[in-house]
């Protein structure tokens, strides 16, 4: 039977879990490898599932990359990690389970991989550190290779980064914190770090409830943040990213499923990658995101509207309808309470997803936004099916998932929340399916 709610033009494996991407890119290829459970749409049993796209709009599911070895380190599951290329080599360093350590595997393709004979590279962590001891990442760095091993002080203090140094990928010595974190301010613990250079500054992922981002400067082996934020909401995790051919930072993250563990196992599938975001340091030091050009090509037919007004209340956009739809709307400076769209609508607006800014709070849903009282909102949103994505401004973005009952949710609403709002433009687009409905 099909699934209304399983998306069309986002990636999901063909059947059962996904969580975690880990991007990489290779030879004009961008490759996905992600946490995968090939047995059960529940997590679980992780291996790593493998995808490439030479365009970023059309995905390609590979065999497994990584499956535990019975008897092995990673006996109980090869989690995260991340991939590095030297000397026509690939390096997949993720961690095993049970015990959080480290390991490696090598490959001449990217398809077929060997585990290091002297798994794990790194048995034990350093002392004065919790439970917490995975998903590391690597990079080059001068003349030696850097990773970094997502771990947390004692006591929830909050996250902390342990930075180790290899001069041959194989053997690592710890060397302190790059980063300690503070639990008020990103959580208690750092799950999936990413560190990477961006616009002259440094920045710094790591998830905990949320991705974290946090850019500032990196000096000698260690990071002093300057500025802090969610990269989005709670149904965005886990989001790592990659540096492809045209230099472009890429964030991907793991989409979850807002449904119950026996409605995913009725579906038969769990988890969707999310669009690349191309991730900017802004003028004020802090991260921007937008969507790449190539998602233009999944554009279908158009609509265009200009100068609305909407008063207090919902304003549904007139012959609007679908559930794979791409939106962009630009709205005129306000001060009203909350501006923003209603998306996957009953006709008269009811039962709706509200992607809302409001300017008093200058948040646009859990993320902060400060927009200049000159600039109006400029909201993109993407709708597939129960996956919508949402950019603000290239600033702030929304994900949210929806499995709405009524057949009729496929309607659009502008939203005025304590006052009028008047709407520049709005340009809704069709998008073509990739995938069988
Ligand atoms: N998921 C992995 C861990 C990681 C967590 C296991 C984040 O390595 O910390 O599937 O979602």
């Amino acid at each position: 039977m099909t699934d209304p709610h399983r998306p069309l033009y986002h990636f999901t494996p063909a059947k059962n879990w996904m969580n975690d991407p880990i991007p990489f890119f290779w030879d004009g290829v961008h490759h996905i490898f992600f946490q995968h459970n090939p047995e059960a749409p529940g997590w679980g049993n992780m291996h790593w599932g493998h995808a490439v796209s030479r365009d970023l709009v059309h995905w390609e599911e590979l065999p497994i990359a990584l499956v535990p070895t019975p008897g092995g380190p990673d006996r109980e599951g090869v989690w995260t990690g991340s991939v590095v290329e030297h000397d026509k080599t690939f390096y997949a360093f993720y961690t095993g389970q049970p015990g959080q350590v480290q390991c490696l595997a090598t490959s001449r393709d990217l398809i077929h991989w060997e585990k290091h004979p002297g798994n794990p590279i790194i048995a034990r962590r350093p002392d004065g550190y919790g439970d917490c001891f995975r998903d590391p990442q690597v990079w080059r760095e001068q003349d030696a290779w850097f990773m970094v091993i997502g771990s947390e002080q004692p006591d929830h203090k909050g996250g902390a980064a342990l930075l180790y140094r290899s001069e041959n990928l194989n053997e690592w010595q710890y060397q302190h914190p790059l980063l300690l974190g503070d639990v008020r301010q990103t959580d208690f613990e750092f799950e999936c770090p990413d560190f990477f250079p961006l616009g002259g500054k440094s920045v710094f992922l790591s998830s905990q409830n949320n991705t974290w981002w946090q850019t500032g400067t990196y000096d000698s082996g260690r990071f002093t943040p300057e500025h802090i934020a969610p990269a989005d909401g709670d149904k965005f995790y886990a989001a790592k990213t990659l540096h492809d051919r045209r230099g472009r930072r890429l964030l991907f993250g793991w989409l979850r499923e807002g449904r119950s563990d026996d409605e995913m196992r009725t579906a038969g599938w769990a988890g969707v990658l999310s669009l690349p975001r191309q991730l900017t340091l802004q003028r004020d030091g802090t991260l921007g995101f937008a969507p790449p050009s190539e998602l233009n090509a999944l554009r279908g037919r158009h609509q265009h509207f200009e100068a609305l007004t909407v008063a207090d209340g919902l304003h549904v956009l007139d012959g609007v309808q679908g559930d794979v739809l791409e939106v962009l709307v630009q709205f005129e400076p306000t001060d009203t309470a909350g501006i923003g769209l209603s998306v996957r609508c009953a006709p008269d607006g009811a039962d709706g997803v509200e992607l809302l800014y409001d300017p008093r709070t200058q948040r646009f849903g859990n993320v902060p936004l400060a927009l200049d009282r000159r600039d109006g909102l400029a909201l993109h949103v993407y709708i597939d099916r129960s996956v919508i994505e949402s950019f603000a401004n290239g600033r702030a973005c929304q994900a949210r998932r929806t499995y709405p009952t009524r057949p009729d949710c496929l309607h659009i609403a502008l939203c005025a929340r304590g006052g009028t709002v008047r709407v520049k433009s709005v340009d809704v687009w069709e998008m073509k399916p990739l995938c069988p409905a």
